[in-house]
């Protein structure tokens, strides 16, 4: 039996196996560059996070209609819910998809039809947490916030995801200020490839309850202590860092470092069709390689649930 665990730091979008994306294409009508999933497959070496992002937005193309987005989250639940996930929030880029002539109800509709159902179908609950491209502008950011206003009711949260050097959590003050008007949770990637001072503006700047990766806040001392005494989650994905090249390999991880530190680490997937496995493949990951003991496991497991946004805690909830 799998350990019960949450999986918080998850994007839909990234949970497309080469199998449905040309199931999805035949579907649409939609012609890939790549003849079949083994050619498809040698695609997935990465250089960083750039790499696979191209790759990442490239494939979203087959993603078109209700149905596509429903059976993309069934797929990811199923998988999820046999690793052991009994609660995941989801993340999804609504923009990547906007971008493509895909409205904004299509994708929350579509999602929907899977997540509403999921706690009967697979025994999983769900939430869903909309990220802005922060490659984008903040004024794209703003519009995306806007047309997602009639679906606030099935949203929890947003975030904030793909390429981060060279644009830090500032830009988006004012969307992120929007958002918590609206009443929604703050998260946002901070310190996966940019510098611990995104972690910091991320926690000032925009509010984050929650960091996702943070992997770099260990360059900065006062920065660790800081997320250990206001208990900062942070949602490492170790399986993510290693095949975008942040660490060198797995054995190199700091999450060893970081739980004897103090920080509340939780262990999730990322894209885990792009990076090699889902939930529970990444704390198998890390037993193996890192060496984690069972009370460590547990600890990871049970730092997921904590750091969700399941009302386990009404002081934790700021609205
Ligand atoms: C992402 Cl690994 C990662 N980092 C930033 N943005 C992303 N979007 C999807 N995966
Ligand atoms: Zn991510």
């Amino acid at each position: 039996m799998p350990l019960p665990k949450a999986e918080l730091h998850l994007h839909v979008e990234g949970t497309l196996e080469p199998d449905l994306a040309f199931e999805l294409a035949a579907r649409n009508g939609v012609a890939l560059p790549y003849a079949d999933t083994e050619d498809l497959r040698t695609a997935y070496r990465f250089e960083d996070l750039q790499s696979f992002l191209n790759l990442y937005y490239e494939l979203m193309a087959v993603l078109r209609t209700e149905r596509d987005f429903e059976d993309l989250a069934n797929a990811y639940l199923a998988r999820a819910a046999a690793q052991g996930v009994r609660h995941a929030e989801i993340f999804f880029d609504p923009q990547a998809h906007l971008a493509r002539g895909v409205a904004m109800g299509t994708v929350v509709e579509g999602l929907w039809r899977a997540l509403g159902r999921s706690e009967e179908n697979h025994g999983v609950s769900t939430q869903l947490i909309l990220c802005f491209l922060r490659d984008e502008s903040a004024e794209s950011a703003l519009a995306t916030l806007r047309a997602a206003e009639p679906y606030l009711d099935r949203i929890s949260g947003v975030g904030l995801d793909s390429a981060e050097v060279g644009h830090p959590p500032a830009k988006f003050r004012e969307v992120y200020e929007a958002a918590a008007a609206l009443g929604l949770r703050r998260v946002a990637h901070a310190g996966e490839e940019g510098p611990p001072e995104y972690i910091t503006e991320a926690l000032d700047v925009l509010g984050v309850e929650r960091i996702d990766h943070g992997l770099r806040c260990m360059e900065d001392p006062a920065l660790v202590e800081r997320l250990v005494r206001e208990r900062i989650p942070l949602t490492l994905c170790p399986l993510s860092n290693v095949r975008l090249r942040t660490v060198d390999t797995l054995a190199d991880h700091p999450l060893p470092a970081m739980l004897d530190a103090g920080l509340l680490c939780t262990v999730n997937s990322d894209d885990p069709a792009y990076f090699g496995g889902y939930a529970g493949d990444n704390f198998d990951a890390v037993r193996g390689t890192l060496g984690l003991t069972g009370e460590r496991l547990r600890e990871l497991a049970r730092n997921s649930f904590v750091a969700s946004f399941l009302e386990h805690d009404e002081e934790r909830r700021r609205r």
